[in-house]
């Protein structure tokens, strides 16, 4: 084995004496010139980049102020016992004919050893606890808001007002394949934002309609699992008007990372205002879909409901990617079997990541995205579906 030390010696030898000649004083100056810049020029930057936002609510700050009295005691714990570990070691080294010492026999250090970590953990217990116990009290709410987790999306749903609508990536696709400058909010715009008031409770109920999610405002100190058959509480009561943004944060599958959080705050009269034109919205759209419509009208519509929400899986193309998700092109189901066709969309296919959309898009929507699939990429069969006939099958 010691030619090995010795081969390597001879090549590290030389290499050593040439770092020490000029690459470490060097590089050790513009280390300590870059440290000292970025401190000295932008503490608030840095800040911003590294600590966790103090947020928008009273737990956000709490939790933030609780981050930051335990990252305190963990700094003193940490240059006190590192402080008297490097002394001890120096001061009671070998060379200096130190003999090791033995505490075994000790009572009074070993009850001092475990009672002083007890302390700390019992210091550190009470304020947490408050801030869980904050947390967790959902009591007591002004609104309501039902938040569901789907394959990539969320849908919202304020209990009790009759609105309800999904949320969506609005990141265009040519930033995501590179062909086009990322935006400001690039993955974290939604098609339609979680609209909320401000100092008012707001109750979230969470849950999924496939595999589990996450629902995160960092700025609202909420951090919710959507578990499907569950459903689980958090609140919030937001200080500021603005909008704030999150993400999903249980890795989800393919486009995990595509379904982003939006909520926007508004003063509460803007808010009131808000909910009584999106009631009124949702129901001139269920009338809509009483009425006939063109095979154009359909294509229009279908073809942005395709984009947002099939395109993911089936592929903006219709090819998908076999054998995991199918192309629609001259598929059986999408150009001979209308009923199936319908079928398959409203009710989804168990067992695969085929979901089902009755819950998640209206009758108008299904209706479109049917007839889109049925007559784009070449499938030119020039039949549609009426959202009447959709809404008469979704009630029954
Ligand atoms: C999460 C991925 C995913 C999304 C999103 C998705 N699908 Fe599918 N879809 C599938 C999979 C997987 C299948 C195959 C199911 C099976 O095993 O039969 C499928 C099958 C289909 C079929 C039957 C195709 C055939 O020939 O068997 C149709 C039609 C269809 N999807 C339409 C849609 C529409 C319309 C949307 C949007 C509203 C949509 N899908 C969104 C994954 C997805
Ligand atoms: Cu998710």
């Amino acid at each position: 084995m010691s030619w090995i030390a010795e081969s390597l010696s001879r090549v590290t030898r030389p290499m050593r004496l040439r770092l020490r000649r000029t690459v470490t004083p060097l590089s050790l100056t513009t280390l300590s010139l870059t440290t000292l810049s970025l401190a000295v020029l932008s503490p608030s930057v840095l800040a911003v980049e590294y600590n966790m936002p103090v947020g928008v609510t009273a737990v956000s700050r709490e939790i933030h102020s609780l981050h930051m009295i335990i990252f305190w005691i963990c700094v003193v714990i940490g240059i006190v016992v590192f402080g008297v570990m490097g002394y001890a070691m120096i001061k009671h080294r070998k060379s200096r004919g130190a003999v090791s010492a033995s505490f075994h026999e000790n009572t009074r250090i070993e009850i001092l050893w475990t009672a002083i970590p007890l302390l700390i953990l019992v210091v550190m217990a009470v304020p947490a606890t408050a801030t869980l116990k904050d947390m967790y009290d959902a009591s007591e709410s002004a609104l309501d808001v039902k938040i569901t987790g789907h394959q990539w999306r969320w849908q919202y749903e304020y209990l009790g007002e009759d609105v309800a609508f999904t949320s969506s990536l609005a990141t265009p696709r040519e930033q995501i394949n590179n062909t086009a400058a990322k935006g400001e909010h690039y993955l974290l715009e939604v098609d339609n934002p979680l609209v909320l008031p401000i100092n008012r409770k707001v109750r979230f109920l969470t849950t999924s309609a496939d595999v589990i999610h996450s629902w995160w405002v960092p700025d609202f100190g909420v951090k919710k699992d959507a578990i499907p058959g569950f459903i689980n509480e958090a609140w919030t009561r937001i200080e500021t008007p603005g909008t704030y943004r999150g993400q999903c944060t249980e890795l989800c599958g393919k486009d995990h990372g595509f379904m982003p959080v939006v909520v926007e705050a508004l003063p509460e009269a803007e808010f009131d205002e808000w909910l009584i034109a999106r009631k009124a919205e949702a129901e001139a759209a269920l009338n809509d879909a009483g009425r006939d419509w063109s095979l154009e009208e359909l294509m229009e519509k279908g073809e942005k409901t395709y984009a947002t929400i099939c395109a993911s899986c089936h592929q903006p193309d219709g090819q998908g990617m076999p054998p995991a998700f199918p192309s629609l092109v001259g598929s059986a189901i999408v150009t001979q079997d209308m009923q199936a066709h319908i079928d398959i969309v409203v009710n989804g296919k168990a067992g695969t990541p085929m979901a089902a959309f009755a819950d998640v898009l209206s009758p108008v929507e299904l209706a479109a995205v049917i007839t889109y699939e049925r007559n784009a990429w070449g499938n030119d069969t020039g039949e549609l579906v009426q959202p009447a006939v959709i809404k008469e099958q979704l009630s029954q």
